[in-house]
């Protein structure tokens, strides 16, 4: 493992809350979940730095992590969670909306899929969203070990068609193996040379 220094900064609940935009930044998006947290943690090799759980709807605002002191880690509360408060769930849409389009030093938003999983409504929405405001993203495909390497293999490409990407466009990962967490290291490293 690399030595990686990460603290938690803050838990954004309104835009005034963002810290300075003093370093890049990257933010993971993607279903309540589907997995966003753990890959996080597992990408900064820690075990529970940034808070998982098994009930969906367990991030709230946006949680700041500093790495390194270079790069900033967003992660956001998740979407699609019917359990959650329909007045609730519309809040954070609105927060993360706003964010996405006036944070200027947002370089990637890392969109986290569910590898054993057809494209959801929701995901194509928000991917075609970033593509429409010109963001840049990066689909990953998670939670790899509970397929076989065949199945994820048959599994990726149907995401890959449906999303009409290729396969260097995104990875494949799994939080509880690393699988892919290398990589994915690899693709994030803004401004970031310890990794
Ligand atoms: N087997 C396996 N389980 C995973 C993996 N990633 C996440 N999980 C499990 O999936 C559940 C949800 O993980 P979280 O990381 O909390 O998901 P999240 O997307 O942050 O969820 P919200 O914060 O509610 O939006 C937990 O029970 C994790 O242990 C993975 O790669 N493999
Ligand atoms: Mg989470």
């Amino acid at each position: 493992m690399h030595s990686t220094k990460t603290r938690f900064l803050i838990s954004v609940h309104s835009l005034k809350q963002l810290p300075p935009p003093d370093f890049p930044e990257v933010a993971f998006a993607g279903r309540s979940n589907v997995g966003k947290s753990s890959l996080m943690n597992a990408l900064l090799g820690r075990r529970n730095l940034v808070k998982t759980s098994a009930r969906p709807g367990k991030t709230q605002g946006l949680n700041y992590f500093l790495i390194n002191e270079a790069l900033y880690f967003v992660d956001l509360p998740g979407y699609g969670f019917a359990r959650v408060a329909k007045k609730v769930q519309a809040g954070w849409q609105q927060l993360i909306t706003e964010y996405l389009l006036q944070r200027r030093t947002l370089q990637l938003v890392v969109v986290i899929l569910d590898l054993r999983h057809p494209l959801k409504k929701m995901d194509r929405e928000l991917i075609d969203w970033l593509g429409y405001q010109g963001l840049s993203f990066l689909p990953v495909y998670t939670k790899a070990d509970k397929l076989s390497k065949n199945k994820q293999m048959k599994h990726a490409a149907a995401l890959d068609a449906a999303l009409g990407i290729s396969k260097d466009d995104r990875l494949i990962c799994s939080s509880k193996t690393g699988q892919g967490c290398e990589d994915l290291r690899r693709r994030l490293a803004f401004g970031v040379d310890s990794w």
